[in-house]
C-alpha cells in the first residue's frame, strides 16, 4: 500500500518514520503536524500513495470520503470540533504543497482568518 520509497508520508503510513499517531483506519493514518500552525495541527492522508487532491478519481472516491469523515472524527476525538476547526488541502507548490502525498490539514484551537494568506 504504502509502497513509495521516496516518498515520506508513505514511510510514515508503513511506520518506517515515526510520527505522533493519533487515529487510524485500514486505509488512511491521522498524526500530529511536525511544524504546528495552529494549537491542534493534524495531518489526515491515505495509506496508499496518491499524490494530490487532483489525482484522486473513481477508484479512490471511497478513500477521499473517508479521509473527510476521519477529520471530522479526529476532531471531535480532540474536543474541537463544537470549538470548530479549518480543513485545508494544498494543490501544488504556488497553494503551498511541500509533501506530495495527499493530506488534509486539521487546524484547529484558534482564531482562524479568512481569506487565507
Ligand atoms: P503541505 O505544505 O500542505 O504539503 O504540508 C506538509 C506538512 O507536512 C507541513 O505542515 C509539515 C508536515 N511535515 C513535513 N515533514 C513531516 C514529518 O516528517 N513528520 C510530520 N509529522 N509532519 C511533517
Amino acid at each position: 500500500m504504502s509502497d513509495r520509497t521516496d516518498c515520506l508520508f508513505c514511510r510514515i503510513a508503513s511506520g518506517e518514520i515515526p510520527a505522533d499517531r493519533v487515529a487510524e483506519g485500514e486505509r488512511w493514518l491521522a498524526f500530529h503536524d511536525v511544524s504546528p500552525q495552529a494549537p491542534v495541527h493534524v495531518l489526515v492522508i491515505p495509506k496508499a500513495h496518491i499524490e494530490s487532491v487532483a489525482d484522486l478519481d473513481g477508484e479512490s472516491m471511497a478513500v477521499a470520503g473517508e479521509l473527510l469523515i476521519a477529520a471530522a472524527e479526529v476532531a471531535r476525538s480532540l474536543g474541537v470540533s463544537e470549538d470548530g476547526y479549518r480543513l485545508v488541502t494544498n494543490r501544488g507548490t504556488r497553494a503551498g504543497q511541500s509533501v506530495f502525498h495527499l493530506h488534509i490539514h486539521l487546524l484547529a484551537g484558534r482564531d482562524m482568518a479568512w481569506p487565507p494568506g
